[in-house]
């Protein structure tokens, strides 16, 4: 069966959602195909900290309600290395910019009850999904759903479909570059029922390893623990988290920390990852699909958020404007802020996290880094303005 629309997307996370929901707002129809079921997305813990670039973007898409009613504020956050701990004050340093702690799971919900809400087209745990023609006018999406094929043609196809789906590669081989930086080390991201060590986030230096000490509420606690890279989920039982968290923390931390039973536990490996070009024929690459963050920056839901913005504007512009610049452009404006935020996410994980491969002199130096950061205010701004996300 062959159905009809202006955009095809692959990939119902965050990245495909939005585009999708914001599309419909300016009478751009699209469907979305999407391999797992809602409850399956819906699983899924990830992100949690929002630019303000993001959250302006998510109102302007209809979906900011709950999250500003549920959403925390931050205004700054603190870092602790070598026996002492410093506050970036984000709000100060930025000119009145802050960021708002507000998970994935509940954008994933809101954009999916305000897609349901508009009659959005969103197909589920389909099979086999293909991306083929998009030399032609009309390029086409098929998959296989409940035994039979199905077929979409559209003028455009977004791959939005993460850093394992079908769209990257869909991309000849003697066209895709792929730019890719591997760490040392991973985390074990983890959700636990416990109240949080602290009212701000606090990125905690180690020479045993990194932590980053994250809420959802005052009483449900997000952690990224540093771990070796050859780890999984059952190497860190809840009795080798607690320890290993306290071990690390600042001892007036530690004396307060709050334990509790582990919600969700993810083994996530640290990389830094780069797809060019993010536009091939008819086919637009946007969110995971074209780039991967190590998480330490809180940037991976955030860059799927201003390449979402990018391409919509760009498929507005050429419906409504018939405009086809911005569609040119696309690839090589959101590789500009893909690529400076590669490199402050890269930035923010080395120096925080403990490199089983640095030898004295690096740890020495890497300490000396972090007490300069401390003093000054130079440098303190410039990591907030790439904290809080550069401007779209
Ligand atoms: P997503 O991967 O979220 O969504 C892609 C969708 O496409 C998925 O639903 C998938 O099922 C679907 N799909 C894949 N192949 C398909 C196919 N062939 N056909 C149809 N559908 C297909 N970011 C942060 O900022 N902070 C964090 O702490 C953080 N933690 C993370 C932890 C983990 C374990 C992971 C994997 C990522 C984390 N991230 C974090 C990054 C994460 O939030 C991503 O940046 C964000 O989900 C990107 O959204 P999408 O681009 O929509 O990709
Ligand atoms: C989170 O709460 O998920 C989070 C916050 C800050 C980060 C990374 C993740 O740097």
């Amino acid at each position: 069966m062959t159905e009809h629309t202006q955009v095809g997307i692959v990939g119902a996370g965050p990245a495909g959602l939005l585009l999708s929901q914001v599309l419909h707002l300016q009478g751009v129809d699209s469907i979305v195909v999407e391999r797992r079921s809602p409850e399956h997305v819906l699983s899924r813990v990830r992100a949690g900290a929002l630019e303000p670039g993001m959250v302006r973007f998510l109102r302007e898409a209809g979906v900011g309600d709950r999250l500003d009613r549920e959403g925390h504020p931050h205004t700054g956050f603190e870092i602790s290395f070598d026996g002492t701990r410093f506050r970036v004050d984000l709000e100060e340093l930025t000119g009145g910019e802050y960021i708002t702690i507000y998970g994935q799971t509940n954008i994933t919900e809101d954009l999916m009850a305000a897609r349901a809400a508009l009659g959005g087209q969103l197909v589920y745990e389909v099979e086999n999904t293909r991306i083929e023609d998009l030399d032609t006018e009309r390029p086409a999406i098929r998959y296989r759903k409940d035994g039979s094929e199905h077929e979409i043609r559209c003028d455009f196809v977004a791959g939005c479909d993460g850093f394992h789906g079908v769209s990257r590669p869909t991309l000849p081989g003697d066209v895709l570059k792929s730019h890719d930086r591997k760490y040392p080390y991973h985390w074990i991201a983890l959700l636990c029922e416990s109240r949080p060590v602290d009212k701000e986030l606090v990125y905690v230096h180690h020479p045993k390893g990194f932590v980053l000490c994250s809420m959802r509420s005052p009483t449900l606690s997000r952690y990224g623990i540093q771990c070796e890279t050859g780890d999984s989920e059952d190497d860190w039982p809840e009795d080798r988290i607690w320890q290993t968290i306290s071990d690390r923390l600042p001892p007036d931390l530690a004396e307060t920390l709050d334990t509790g039973p582990c919600l969700d536990r993810n083994i996530v490996p640290m990389r830094s990852f780069v797809a060019e070009p993010m536009r091939f024929e008819r086919l637009y690459l946007a969110g995971d699909s074209a780039h991967i963050v190590p998480p330490t920056g809180a940037k991976g839901l955030n860059l799927a958020g201003s390449d979402v913005y990018y391409l919509s504007r760009a498929f507005v512009e050429y419906y409504k404007g018939g405009r086809s610049d911005l569609l040119e452009a696309y690839g090589p404006t959101a590789l500009d802020r893909v690529w400076k935020t590669e490199w402050f996410s890269g930035w923010m994980t080395q120096i925080l996290h403990t490199d089983p491969t640095h030898g004295p002199f690096d740890r020495q130096a890497q300490i000396a880094e972090l007490r300069l950061l401390s003093q000054s205010r130079a440098r303190q701004t410039a990591l907030a303005q790439s904290y809080v996300g550069l401007p779209y």
